[in-house]
C-alpha cells in the first residue's frame, strides 16, 4: 500500500478490493497488516508447506500473511531479546479469532518440540481456544462464533526460543446473554453442545431438548449451519482433556452448565402475602430440585435463597420476602454468577496447567479483543467496548506516530511540524479520577436513592461544555461520545445495574455450602467485614484497572498490528462493500495512520527508485558525473518543488508532489512518443 503513488482512501480501496478479488486477502500498508475476510476456507494458504516457506523469510520478501507478522515478532524477539505482542482488531465478524488462532499455530510451529506427542504446551495452549469458545462465544446476528469476551495471550519462551509457557488474560464476559438472547442469536455454545451430549450424558445431567429450557427458547435458533453441536461436545471433552481439566472437574462443569438451564425454568407466581412469591407450578418445582440436585445443594435452601432475603439487626431477624419480578431477577442473578465463575474458574485452571515459566525473558503477546461498537442501543458494554478501543486508539496512535519519528530520524530530516491528533480527551472523559464518567457511575451507584434519570443528569451538568460529550436533544438519559472513531449515543438506562457487581449474600452462602467441592470453590467465603453486606463492587471501575494492567504490559512490547475486515454484513465470500470497508479503514485507524504519514512525507524513494522514475525530466543531469543525490536535487530544483526534502537515502515527497512529477513525466514521454512516431512516418 505504500508503494502505491498516491496515498487516498480511494485508491487505498481500489488496491484492497482488486487484491480480495484475487483471494489476497492480506495487504501491508507499511507495517500494518490489513486482512479481510474471505468468508470461505482457503486451506492451502494456511497448511504445513505455507509456515515453512514463511519461517524466517524476511518480512516483505513473500505475499502479506499473518505468518510473516508472527515471524516478525519471533525473529524480533530472539535477536533483540524483548518482548513483542500482535494486536488483533476489527469489528464483530472481522476475523480477529481465526487471526489470532493462526498466529498461535504459527508461532507453537516456530516454539514447538516437533516430534512429540502428547500434552505438550504448545498443544496446550492451542487447546485453550476450543475450551474457551464453547464456554465465551456464541452465535449472533454478526457473527455465528462471536467472542464475547476479550482476550490476551501471553506466550512465553526460553533462551533456546521454545515454548516455555503461556498465560491467558481475559476480559468482560457478556453476562447478560446467560438469561437473555434475541431471535436469531444464540446462548453460549456450551449449552447446546451440552443437549446434544451422548444419551447416558444427558440422563445423569437430566436434560431434554434445548426448546424446554427459557434460557434457550426465547430465541427461536438453535443449530449452527454446518456445525454438529454433538460432534462439537466430544470435541470440547477432548479439548479439557488436553489443557488438563479431570474428568472429575468436567463433569462439575457440566453439572453447573445443565443446572444454570434448570434454574432458569424456575418461575414464580404471586405469594398470599404482599410482595411475597411461591414456585409456580410443579414444573418449576421439578426443576428447582434437578437444579439442587446438580449442584449438590439443599433444595429448600435453593428455593428460601431465590425468593427471601434476611436481615439482621441488632435487635432481631427481619425475614423479607421477594415479589415474582423481584425473585426473577434473584434467580438471573444467581445463573449469571455462577456462569461468569465458571469462566473464569475454566481461565485460571488453564493458566495453572499450562504453567508459567517464571524463568522467561521475553514472549509474544497476542490480544483478540472486541472491536468498536456502535449499535441502534448501546448500552454499558458498548461503553466499556468503546473505551477499551480509545485506549488501544491512543496506543497506536503513539506507536504509528514514533515509528514515523524514527524514519525521519535515521534519514536525518526535518520533523518537527506534523502534528499528531491524541484521543487523550475522550480518555480523560471517560476514565478521569474524579470527575470521569467512570467515576461519576460509580458514585451514582454507592447512593442509594440515584437512578438513571440522577445519573444522566449529573453527566449532563458535569460535561455541559466538553467538545467530546453531547446531550442529545430530545432525550432525557441518553449521552453522545464523540469517539474516534464516530458518534456512539448511550442509552444510559441500565449503566446502574450493569455496573454492580454483587452477589447476594444468601446465594453466596448456600453455594458455599454446596457438597461439591468445585461448586463450593466458586463461592469462596467473604471476608467477614463484607460479608453480610452484600457490598458493591464496580464492574466499571474493575475494568479500567484491567486495562491500565494490559496497556502497561504493551507499552513494554514491541507491537504489531493486524486490521481485520469484514467485506460484508451478509458473511459471504466474494462481496466487497465500499463504503462498509472504508468506514473500518478509518475506525481502525488504518485511515488516520496513513494520514499521519500524509500529514509529512507520504511519498518516499530511494535515490535509485527516484531516478529510476524521473531521470527523463532531466536527463543532462545523468551526463555529467552527479552523484545520486545531486542527481535528485537537481530534477527537484528543475520542477520548482517546495517542502521536500532530500534525508540520507531517501527523497522524502509532500503530498501530491508525486502526482505532479508523474504528471511531467507523462508529458514528457508523450511528447517524446509522438517525435518517434513523426519521425518513422516522415521515414516510410
Ligand atoms: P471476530 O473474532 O472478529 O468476531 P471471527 O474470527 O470469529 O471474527 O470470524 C468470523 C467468521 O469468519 C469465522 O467463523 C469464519 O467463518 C470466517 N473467517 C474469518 N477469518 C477467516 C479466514 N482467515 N479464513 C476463512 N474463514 C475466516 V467477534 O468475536 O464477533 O468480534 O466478538
Ligand atoms: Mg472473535
Amino acid at each position: 500500500m505504500t508503494k502505491l503513488s498516491y496515498l487516498h482512501e480511494p485508491g487505498v480501496l481500489q488496491n484492497l478490493a482488486a487484491r480480495y478479488e484475487l483471494n489476497e486477502i492480506y495487504t501491508y500498508t507499511g507495517n500494518i497488516l490489513i486482512a479481510i475476510n474471505p468468508f470461505q476456507r482457503l486451506p492451502h494458504l494456511y497448511d504445513t508447506h505455507m509456515m515453512e516457506q514463511y519461517k524466517g523469510a524476511g518480512f516483505g520478501e513473500l505475499s502479506p500473511h499473518v505468518f510473516a507478522v508472527a515471524d516478525v515478532a519471533y525473529r524480533a524477539m530472539i535477536n533483540e531479546g524483548k518482548s513483542n505482542s500482535i494486536l488483533v482488531s476489527g469489528e464483530s465478524g472481522a476475523g480477529k479469532t481465526e487471526t489470532t488462532k493462526m498466529l498461535m499455530r504459527y508461532l507453537a510451529y516456530l516454539g514447538g518440540r516437533s516430534g512429540i506427542e502428547g500434552r505438550t504446551v504448545e498443544q496446550q495452549v492451542l487447546e485453550s481456544n476450543p475450551v474457551l469458545e464453547a464456554f465465551g462465544n456464541a452465535k449472533t446476528v454478526r457473527n455465528n462464533n462471536s467472542s464475547r469476551f476479550g482476550k490476551f495471550v501471553e506466550i512465553q519462551f526460553d533462551k533456546s526460543g521454545r515454548i516455555s509457557g503461556a498465560a491467558i488474560r481475559t476480559y468482560l464476559l457478556e453476562r447478560s446473554r446467560v438469561c437473555q438472547v434475541n431471535s436469531p442469536e444464540r446462548n453460549y455454545h456450551c449449552f447446546y453442545l451440552l443437549c446434544a451430549a451422548p444419551p447416558e450424558e444427558i440422563a445423569k445431567y437430566k436434560l431434554e431438548n434445548p426448546k424446554s429450557f427459557h434460557y434457550l427458547n426465547q430465541s427461536d435458533c438453535y443449530e449452527l449451519d454446518g456445525v454438529d453441536d454433538a460432534d462439537e461436545y466430544l470435541a470440547t471433552r477432548r479439548a479439557m482433556d488436553i489443557v488438563g481439566i479431570t474428568e472429575e472437574e468436567q463433569d462439575a462443569i457440566f453439572r453447573v452448565v445443565a443446572a444454570i438451564l434448570h434454574i432458569g425454568n424456575i418461575d414464580f407466581a404471586k405469594g398470599e402475602e404482599i410482595d411475597s412469591s411461591v414456585l409456580k407450578d410443579e414444573k418449576s418445582r421439578f426443576h428447582l430440585k434437578m437444579a439442587a440436585e446438580l449442584l449438590m445443594c439443599d433444595a429448600q435452601g435453593l428455593e428460601d435463597a431465590l425468593i427471601k432475603r434476611v436481615m439482621v439487626t441488632p435487635e432481631e431477624v427481619i425475614t423479607r420476602t421477594l415479589d415474582p419480578g423481584s425473585a426473577i431477577v434473584s434467580r438471573d442473578g444467581l445463573a449469571k454468577t455462577l456462569y461468569s465463575r465458571l469462566f473464569d474458574w475454566l481461565v485460571d485452571k488453564i493458566n495453572v496447567s499450562i504453567g508459567q515459566d517464571p524463568n522467561s525473558k521475553s514472549l509474544i503477546g497476542v490480544l483478540d479483543i472486541y472491536g468498536f461498537e456502535s449499535f441502534k442501543c448501546n448500552s454499558f458494554e458498548q461503553f466499556c467496548i468503546n473505551f477499551t478501543n480509545e485506549k488501544l486508539q491512543q496506543h497506536f496512535n503513539q506507536h504509528v506516530f514514533k515509528m514515523e519519528q524514527e524514519e525521519y530520524t535515521k534519514e536525518e530530516i526535518n520533523w518537527s511540524y506534523i502534528e499528531f491528533v491524541d484521543n487523550q480527551d475522550v480518555l480523560d472523559l471517560i476514565e478521569k479520577k474524579p470527575g470521569g464518567i467512570i467515576a461519576l457511575l460509580d458514585e451514582a451507584c454507592m447512593f442509594p436513592k440515584s437512578t438513571h434519570e440522577t445519573f444522566a443528569q449529573k453527566l449532563y451538568q458535569t460535561f455541559t461544555k466538553n467538545k467530546r460529550f453531547i446531550k442529545p436533544k430530545l432525550s432525557r438519559t441518553n449521552f453522545t461520545i464523540s469517539h474516534y472513531a464516530g458518534e456512539v449515543t448511550y442509552q444510559a438506562d441500565q449503566f446502574l445495574d450493569k455496573n454492580k457487581d454483587y452477589v447476594v449474600a444468601e446465594h453466596q452462602d448456600l453455594m458455599n455450602a454446596s457438597k461439591c467441592s468445585f461448586v463450593a470453590s466458586l463461592f469462596p467465603p467473604l471476608a467477614v467485614e463484607t460479608s453480610k453486606a452484600s457490598k458493591f463492587s464496580s464492574i466499571g471501575s474493575r475494568f479500567k484497572v484491567q486495562l491500565q494492567s494490559l496497556m502497561e504490559t504493551l507499552s513494554s512490547t514491541e507491537p504489531h498490528y493486524i486490521r481485520c475486515v469484514k467485506p460484508n454484513n451478509v458473511l459471504k465470500p466474494a462481496i466487497f462493500e465500499n463504503s462498509n470497508i472504508i468506514q473500518q479503514l478509518r475506525c481502525g485507524g488504518v485511515l488516520e495512520a496513513i494520514r499521519i504519514s500524509c500529514a509529512g512525507y507520504p511519498t518516499r524513494r530511494t535515490f535509485y527508485e527516484f531516478l529510476h522514475r524521473f531521470s527523463v525530466l532531466a536527463p543532462e543531469y545523468l551526463e555529467g558525473n552527479f552523484d545520486d543525490k545531486i542527481a535528485c536535487q537537481k530534477i527537484l530544483d528543475k520542477m520548482n518543488l517546495q517542502g521536500y526534502q532530500i534525508g540520507k537515502n531517501k527523497v522524502f515527497l509532500r503530498a501530491g508532489q508525486m502526482a505532479q512529477l508523474d504528471a511531467k513525466r507523462a508529458d514528457v514521454l508523450g511528447k517524446a512518443a509522438r517525435t518517434i512516431q513523426r519521425q518513422i512516418r516522415t521515414h516510410m
